[in-house]
């Protein structure tokens, strides 16, 4: 008979994953996180520049967040992270934003990827592909 209890659900099973390893002596994303990272600011680089406008910072985070950014958000994240000449923000500054999260609230940052994958999908993402 199967054991409900030893059961895992596949967010408690995500949980466990590591997304950060430590890299010369700082804490970094592991190859399958950085990889996930990267994939997602393509995605949403709608226009394929390579940077983030205004509107596609939007779209990224009215989706995870599930409610629109205020001006003051929207200016925080400009002003913390990095961005272009054009106050777009770049593939570092999305790195940026996650590592910060990741580090404070790895949970937060789990449910932000399940925003835009299924948890099936995401574990096999996530897991440690095989040396
Ligand atoms: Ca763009």
């Amino acid at each position: 008979m199967e054991n409900i209890f030893q059961k895992k659900t596949a967010k408690e099973t995500l949980l466990e994953l590591d997304l950060l390893v430590e890299k010369d002596g700082d804490e970094w994303f592991t190859e399958e996180c950085e990889e996930l990272l990267r994939e997602l600011f393509e995605k949403y680089d709608t226009d394929k520049d390579g940077y983030w406008n205004n509107d596609e910072i939007n779209v990224y985070f009215s989706k995870t967040n599930g409610k629109k950014l205020t001006p003051e958000e929207y200016k925080e994240i400009i002003d913390s992270f990095d961005v272009n000449d054009r106050e777009e923000l770049t593939l570092k500054g999305f790195f940026e934003i996650y590592h910060l999260q990741t580090l404070n609230y790895k949970e937060e940052t789990i449910d932000d990827f399940l925003k835009n994958y299924d948890e099936k999908t995401l574990l096999e993402k996530l897991q440690p592909k095989k040396k």
